[in-house]
């Protein structure tokens, strides 16, 4: 058993990298069969184009072989691999880290507090750290399948207030991140405005994610004031891609 939990090394290796570049890009990596062929150059890519960190997650399985891909994923990453969970099937022993979420915008208590205490004793048999984050679902406009699966409602993106109230309630909750995620497959990533407004108001970082397929618009949200921006479907379909992305997010390093 590990025993990684409470020294927050990857969460300090994050910080860092915020800090010494500006923000963090870190690439969303699907342990479902989707996209399985492309999966070993995504991860070579992600390792040669100075990607921060890989998220291994989703929220919906369609075949048993999670572990064997998370294991394949970990062994030819040169980068941590954090579980970005779906749900408690995603646990096993590959991760270095894991986002302890919960789904804050929602008010199903199953996400908000029920799978995190299914899941706490597993996860602290495994011994894997643990990086408090309040995650918030926006509506990207693309009915977003963490949306069905986790039966909440996104907020509207133009509600900033309700936003930045959310944001500082996780904040006060001692979340150590805040998501805002419009949604894989957004057809509108979250706000320069929006990020802007939540990063006046709190004072954790913020991980955007969702839709953002271009590196201007990663360019944008981090000159907004995310600290990590998060890609997943423009890796899929352009695994070359990454580094421009990875450049646009890295605003200290050129
Ligand atoms: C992670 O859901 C996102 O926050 C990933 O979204 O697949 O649209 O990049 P994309």
């Amino acid at each position: 058993m590990r025993n990684l939990w409470g020294k927050n090394l990857i969460f300090n290796n994050l910080l860092q990298s915020i800090k010494n570049r500006g923000a963090a890009h870190i690439v969303l990596l699907d342990p479902d069969r989707k996209d399985e062929e492309s999966l070993e150059e995504r991860i070579e890519n992600a390792n040669s184009a100075g990607v921060d960190a890989l998220f291994v997650g989703g929220s919906l399985m369609m075949d048993v072989r999670c572990e064997d891909r998370v294991k394949k994923i970990k062994s030819l990453s040169k980068i941590p691999v954090i579980l970005f969970p779906g749900g408690i099937g995603q646990l096993n022993s590959h991760y270095d880290a894991m986002l302890f979420m919960s789904v804050i915008s929602g008010r199903n208590p199953h996400y908000l507090i029920g799978e995190q205490v299914l899941a706490a004793p597993i996860v602290q048999n495994l011994g894997i750290e643990t990086i408090s984050t309040g995650y918030i679902l926006l509506d990207g406009g693309a009915g977003s399948t963490v949306q069905y699966i986790s039966g909440t409602t996104p907020l509207p993106m133009h509600r900033k207030d309700i936003v930045v109230a959310h944001a500082l309630a996780g904040q006060f909750l001692g979340m150590k991140f805040i998501y805002l995620e419009a949604g894989s497959g957004a057809k509108e990533p979250v706000p320069k405005s929006l990020i802007e407004a939540v990063n006046r108001k709190i004072n954790i970082p913020i991980i955007v994610g969702g839709g953002i397929n271009t590196p201007d618009l990663a360019r944008s949200a981090v000159d907004a004031g995310a600290s990590i921006i998060v890609t997943g479907t423009v890796i899929e379909e352009k695994p070359e891609f990454v580094k421009e992305l990875a450049d646009a997010v890295h605003i200290k390093s050129k």
